[in-house]
């Protein structure tokens, strides 16, 4: 069983998206595993973003993503890390599929509503910068067979 790390930024909960996309994640059949809702000191989003440091972007997605809070989510679920990222939408919201949560409701590359581990090793990365161990529920669903 896989998990990801999930976050809506600063838009999409200003925006008032997050019982919107915790729905769909919810009624696609994943399981919440954490949840808060936090503002990034810049010391957190520079090390969360870490892999960008060098593009030109850096600074304004650093300030953009400490702007306000974000939610934090942990879920869980067979290969739930390229199926959040397949409901997300492709990086820039003009050229996401529209069903897709940026395809949907973003509207700028910088401001794309979601981020989503691209890989077991940024999942378990990312889990680990956000959540203490012991703040990970870990629950058997039956339905967990079925999906
Ligand atoms: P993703 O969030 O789809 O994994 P990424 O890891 O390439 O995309 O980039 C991280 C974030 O940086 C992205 O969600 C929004 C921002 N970003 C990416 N490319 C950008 C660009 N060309 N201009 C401004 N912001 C950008
Ligand atoms: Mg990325």
């Amino acid at each position: 069983m896989e998990r990801t790390y999930l976050m809506i930024k600063p838009d999409g909960v200003q925006r008032n998206l997050i019982g919107e996309i915790v729905s769909r994640f919810e009624k696609k059949g994943f399981t919440l595993v954490a949840a808060k809702l936090t503002t990034l000191s810049k010391e957190t989003a520079e090390t969360h973003y870490g892999e960008h440091k060098e593009r030109p972007f850096f600074g304004e997605l650093v300030s953009f993503i400490t702007s306000g809070p974000v939610f934090a989510m942990v879920w869980e679920g067979n290969n739930v890390i390229s199926t959040a990222r397949t409901m997300m939408g492709t990086t820039n919201p003009a050229e996401a599929a529209p069903g897709t949560i940026r395809g949907d409701y973003g509207v700028q590359v910088s401001m794309n509503v979601i981020h989503g581990s691209d890989s077991p090793e940024s999942a378990e990365r990312e889990i680990a910068i956000f959540f203490k161990e012991e703040e990970l529920n870990t629950y058997e669903k039956n339905v967990n067979k079925w999906v």
